[in-house]
């Protein structure tokens, strides 16, 4: 009865056996009990947090995928153009909050855990982060996951599943130390495992040349090692749970995990170790951050998620759609940076060696369906690969990339601009340090659309490193400026001040956020500042009290929380704000009675293992903070905090808890940021320089509501033309001056004077981060600061501004962007 089946099965399709509905706390403790006693094996006596967290997480996993596959099927069924977010980094966090502030589930579970006496804040804590990133790039992916799930985008994230993250930091006598993180340890209840998804991922080997019957030569790749990708997926539910898209994470293991032969001879080690080769593959995330990681083992990460994700996509579009022509039109890939862009030369390869098209019509299919992100112009941060690697690890990609380079550099001469030393600026192939293929021409001449990730920024693509290729191509570079999800940021983080907006502007504020535009006309109702100075207030003493009990250090709530976390690098220039600090320490001890405004200066971030002034601006901060807070003189009116290990769960803590934002690159160095967001939005004012996104900030908070100081862009970039010496700035300020003496001299680390003295030589020789250049005018943004701060009406008007002019920030605003200008597809329908 074959039409009976189908009816059966369509029937099923559509509507996947509803769970009993969750109308009351005891049904949804009564679901939650059940998963502790059948899923975890545990009873209400013996459970503990983390017990309680895995029956949570399943329970509401169970609620979720009925909607998930209700999604996919849509998104088949309609024949709808899929979105992949190609990227070797997602910095997740927990997820359990997502899922119940999504699920409108957040009180609810309160209710009903309370029930058993258990606490949800505690369960909460029990869930380990998901750290597979490093730091904006990572957690940008999954902002954008969660907004493309909101918008109902049919949006697949493909990445690696590493079994470490991001490393744990300590800190060990103000140094740091990194241990490896287990994320994985107490299982991950979010995910499935796919074993029948799995494809073999080849590496090295030859190619041969084969004449085919119609005398035509086909390549034949033959690698000489394989390894196998197996699936993860996590859903990912969006805003009301309408729509739930996908997470595909890529697992490496050996095709023949054990070599019987040889364990049989006695050799256990060598019988497994083909499986520990292969699974090195999705071991640990690279904890470079705005550097190229640049090792072996990196590219075979790059090129092992891409080569696995194109396999996946390709087969689910010839599954539904039959023809590789109509790619473009049901496909678009988002390559987030150069990481995956490897992807560009493997999908030539599939379409010409695999399936047979012609190169011409391959290579536009490519074009139409790539499309780049740019996320730095450091050029530390620009990858390259030696030939000679690509030709041994991936040798018919490396032929494809030179066929690619012979029609792009035959397409510069027909432009003109076939000069010598243009050609070789443009060319695939970089001369100047051994042959190297350069990752983002690459990426650039392989996709439709360009973008950089602020207004500055995507300026900045065209003006400098893109400057010839946005000659050839002047219509691929675009701009799409990053945002930010606000339900984890904002109501998730901060669902006190979430309440107040609900209560003054309309629940509905929650579903559009340009509404909260209307929050300026409250900007001098002193009952709602009220309110809002009680909700900060009790995030600082949450702050306050993460820091008593973990570093024993006592803050004081009423003080200015004044704060600094992102991950720690020269051109963010933490180094300048600790020496600000230790100057304010001067003038306070100077005239400890002149009315000082009493700040609480915290500072959070990792530094890469190997960047060594980054780990002793870390050392210098915790010397400094160990001087400054032991010291009578200055007690009620300084600390300094170095919070360690910072992370996606403790920004949520921290940001809400913020009166002053610290984001203090040097212009024309930070691409966007998108901490100055989530401290913005959160009500924090922002101290920094134009760049990034700052530029935008103030747009759209006013210049009254921001402080801004510092060179400009230009002014940096003019400077450095100019041969830039910092002596001039060391030598006009006084201040600055002594506090370089000081550090010289080992006032901060009587233990070892010369301590510092890498950075003192860096500040007095080359300062790259003209962190000199910038000393005054930072110091005279903050005496403005405190200025403000002094006429509290001033600062909270400023403070509501702020909140009111973020709705441009919001990651849905960015999702859009893509869809309409990069992507060319909608969300779909959802009721
Ligand atoms: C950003 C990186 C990055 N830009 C190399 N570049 C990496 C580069 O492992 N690597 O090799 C890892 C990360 N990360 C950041 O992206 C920018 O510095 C921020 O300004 C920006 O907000 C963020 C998201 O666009």
């Amino acid at each position: 009865r074959p039409d009976q089946t189908q009816r059966t099965k369509k029937m099923l399709s559509n509507d996947p056996p509803p769970l009993a509905p969750i109308r009351t706390s005891q049904d949804w403790r009564e679901a939650i009990v059940a998963k502790l006693i059948y899923g975890v094996g545990k009873n209400v006596v013996t459970a503990n947090d983390r017990d309680w967290f895995v029956a949570l997480a399943l329970a509401l996993r169970d609620r979720v995928v009925e909607r998930w596959i209700a999604s996919t099927n849509k998104i088949y069924e309609r024949g709808h153009k899929r979105v992949y977010y190609l990227s070797l980094e997602f910095l997740i966090g927990r997820l359990m909050f997502d899922t119940l502030t999504n699920l409108g589930m957040v009180d609810v579970t309160r209710a009903a855990l309370a029930e058993l006496g258990v606490d949800l804040d505690r369960v909460r804590d029990a869930e380990p982060d998901a750290a597979l990133g490093n730091g904006g790039l990572g957690r940008l992916a999954a902002c954008f996951m969660e907004s493309m799930a909101t918008l109902a985008i049919p949006g697949y994230g493909y990445g690696i599943r590493y079994n470490n993250g991001l490393f744990k930091q300590a800190i060990d006598d103000g140094r740091q130390l990194e241990f490896p993180e287990d994320w994985l340890a107490v299982g991950n209840p979010w995910e499935f495992e796919r074993p029948e998804v799995a494809y073999d991922i080849g590496f090295g080997g030859h190619v041969e040349a084969v004449r085919d019957e119609e005398g035509e030569v086909r390549h034949v790749w033959h690698p000489g090692e394989v390894v196998r990708a197996v699936a993860y997926d996590t859903p990912v539910v969006g805003w009301r749970g309408r729509h739930v898209n996908s997470l595909r994470l890529w697992s490496a293991r050996a095709v023949d995990p054990l070599q019987l032969e040889t364990f049989n001879a006695g050799d256990y080690v060598g019988a497994l170790a083909q499986d520990v080769r292969a699974q090195s593959i999705s071991r640990v995330l690279y904890p470079s951050d705005a550097t190229a990681a640049g090792q072996e083992l990196r590219l075979r990460q790059e090129y092992f998620f891409a080569a696995a994700s194109l396999q996946d996509m390709l087969r689910r579009h010839i599954t539904q759609f039959k023809d590789l022509r109509l790619l473009p039109d049901k496909v678009a890939i988002q390559l987030n940076d150069t990481h995956p862009s490897i992807a560009v030369a493997e999908l030539m390869r599939l379409l010409v060696d695999e399936h047979g098209l012609e190169w011409a019509e391959a290579w536009e299919i490519t074009k139409g369906t790539f499309s780049y992100t740019n996320h730095t112009l450091l050029p530390e941060a620009l990858e390259t690969w030696p030939v000679p690697l690509m030709e041994r690890m991936l040798p018919r990609q490396m032929q494809i990339i030179y066929l690619i380079n012979a029609d792009h550099l035959e397409q510069v001469r027909m432009l003109g601009m076939g000069s010598d030393d243009k050609l070789a600026g443009l060319s695939l192939i970089d001369e100047t340090h051994g042959r190297r293929v350069r990752m983002g021409t690459l990426a650039f001449i392989g996709s439709h659309r360009i973008n950089g990730v602020s207004a500055l920024h995507t300026d900045l693509m065209r003006e400098t490193v893109f400057a010839d290729l946005h000659k050839m191509f002047p219509e691929r570079i675009t701009n799409v400026t990053n945002g930010i999800t606000f339900r984890r940021w904002l109501y998730e983080a901060n669902p006190g001040l979430t309440r107040l907006l609900v209560e003054a502007l309309g629940e509905h504020v929650c579903d559009d956020p340009a509404e909260l535009v209307a929050l300026r006309d409250l900007a001098s109702d002193a009952g709602f500042r009220n309110r809002l100075i009680a909700c900060r207030r009790n995030h600082k003493i949450i702050l306050s009290k993460w820091v008593r009990d973990r570093m024993r250090i006592k803050l004081d709530p009423d003080a200015m929380f004044d704060i600094h976390v992102k991950r720690i690098h020269e051109y963010k220039r933490q180094l300048l704000n600790i020496l600000e600090t230790i100057a304010l320490y001067d003038a306070i001890r100077a005239r400890p009675s002149a009315g000082w405004v009493p700040r609480v200066k915290i500072f959070a971030g990792k530094a890469a293992a190997s960047y060594h002034q980054a780990k002793l601006i870390i050392k210098l901060i915790n010397d400094v903070a160990k001087v400054i807070n032991s010291d009578p003189t200055v007690r009620g009116l300084l600390k300094v905090v170095f919070m360690p290990n910072f992370n996606v769960s403790l920004a949520e803590m921290i940001i809400p808890a913020a009166d002053l934002s610290e984001q203090i690159s040097t212009a024309g160095m930070e691409a966007s940021g998108t901490g100055n967001m989530k401290f913005a939005l959160n009500g924090a004012l922002t101290i920094g320089t134009l760049d990034g996104a700052n530029v935008e900030i103030r747009d759209h908070v006013g210049d009254d509501n921001i402080f801004i100081f510092g060179l400009t862009a230009a002014e940096v970039a003019d400077r450095k033309r100019d041969g830039w010496r910092p002596h001039h700035s060391i030598s006009a300020s006084p201040a600055l001056a002594e506090v370089i003496d000081a550090v010289w001299s080992g006032v901060f680390s009587p233990d070892d004077a010369s301590r510092f003295h890498p950075l003192v030589h860096e500040l007095r020789g080359d300062d790259r981060f003209l962190v000199t250049a910038d000393f005054e005018s930072y110091a005279q943004a903050q005496r403005r600061v405190d200025r403000l701060w002094g006429d509290q009406e001033a600062w909270w008007r400023a403070s509501i501004m702020n909140t009111a002019g973020m709705a441009y920030f919001s990651s849905d605003r960015a999702i859009g962007d893509y869809a309409r200008n990069i992507w060319r597809t909608t969300g779909l329908e959802t009721t």
